[in-house]
């Protein structure tokens, strides 16, 4: 029987993912990645699943991609392996995904929460970018989402040393939104994705590939995007509802439409 390198839960439209290879810090093996892969896109297909938290337990997010696997991987290996693609896959969820960090999340395991598209961080959480102390370098987005998210200089002195972020440095860098004790950060996470689950399923969708498009495209063409979403919202059953419960002084019960 397979191992269950990553378990699932679903209430109240919040889908709970656990990374769960805690005897390795959660190392983000090519078979743990695609469990996570297609667990977060059955999550995206599942109409029950309004957001996703993903969270590696108490202890550690994940310590990155799993070493041992890599020790005798050679350019080729690497080059013809499947494993960017799962990477690629999870960037495709269109569900926002709030990542819970507890303790380490490093190399792979910072990526990936990057990947994510909240980070909620727990007082304990470390932020890094070893790889080069390996002789390597982030390979699933690291120079480029970390770059983006705290600025070149901050960016350069991980990538370049291999320094760590501590909860309270990058939540003053922006790397994540908010900062939690450690025995409460998952409850604030599953907090802040109830919250979202409560909103406007289209309008959530189209709004966060919204603000996707601010790491891709120039400011005009974001614009543009935003403001061809925006006009897209007004024809959706729920952009009525919501109006016209604020105007009635009623909660909103939006239904995807
Ligand atoms: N891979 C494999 N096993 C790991 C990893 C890892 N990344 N991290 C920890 N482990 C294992 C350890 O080998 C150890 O196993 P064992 O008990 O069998 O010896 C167990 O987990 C516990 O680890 P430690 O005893 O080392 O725990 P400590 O609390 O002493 O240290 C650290 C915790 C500081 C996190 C330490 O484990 C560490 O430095 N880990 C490696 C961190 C690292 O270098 N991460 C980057 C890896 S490279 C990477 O992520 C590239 C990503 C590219 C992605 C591209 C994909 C397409």
């Amino acid at each position: 029987m397979a191992e269950d390198f990553v378990l699932q839960r679903v209430e109240g439209g919040v889908a709970l993912v656990t990374l769960n290879r805690p005897q390795v810090l959660n190392a983000l093996s090519q078979a743990l990645m695609e469990q996570l892969a297609a667990t977060l896109e059955g999550c995206d297909r599942d109409a029950a699943v309004r957001c996703i938290v993903l969270w590696g337990g108490p202890r550690v997010f994940a310590a990155g991609a799993d070493v041992r696997e890599m020790a005798e991987a050679t350019t080729a290996d690497v080059v013809k392996s499947y494993r960017f693609e799962q990477w690629m896959r999870i960037r495709r969820v269109a569900k926002p995904i709030v990542a819970a960090v507890c303790g380490y999340a490093l190399g792979g395991g910072c990526e990936l929460a990057m990947l994510c598209d909240i980070i909620v961080a727990s007082e304990s959480a470390q932020f890094g970018q070893p790889e080069i102390r390996l002789g390597l370098m982030p390979g699933a987005g690291g120079t480029q989402r970390l770059t983006r998210a705290v600025g070149k200089s901050r960016a350069m002195e991980m990538v370049l040393t291999g320094r760590s972020l501590t909860a309270q440095e990058a939540y003053a860098a922006g790397l994540v939104s908010r900062i939690i004790p450690p025995e409460l950060c998952l409850d604030e996470a599953m907090r802040v994705a109830a919250e979202i689950a409560r909103q406007a399923p289209v309008a959530i969708r189209l709004a966060k590939e919204a603000v996707l498009q601010a790491y891709e495209t120039s400011l005009e063409a974001g614009l543009a995007f935003e403001r061809r979403s925006f006009h897209a919202l007004f024809s959706t059953e729920d952009k009525r509802e919501g109006v016209r419960a604020f105007l009635e002084k009623r909660r909103p019960d939006f239904q995807g439409r």
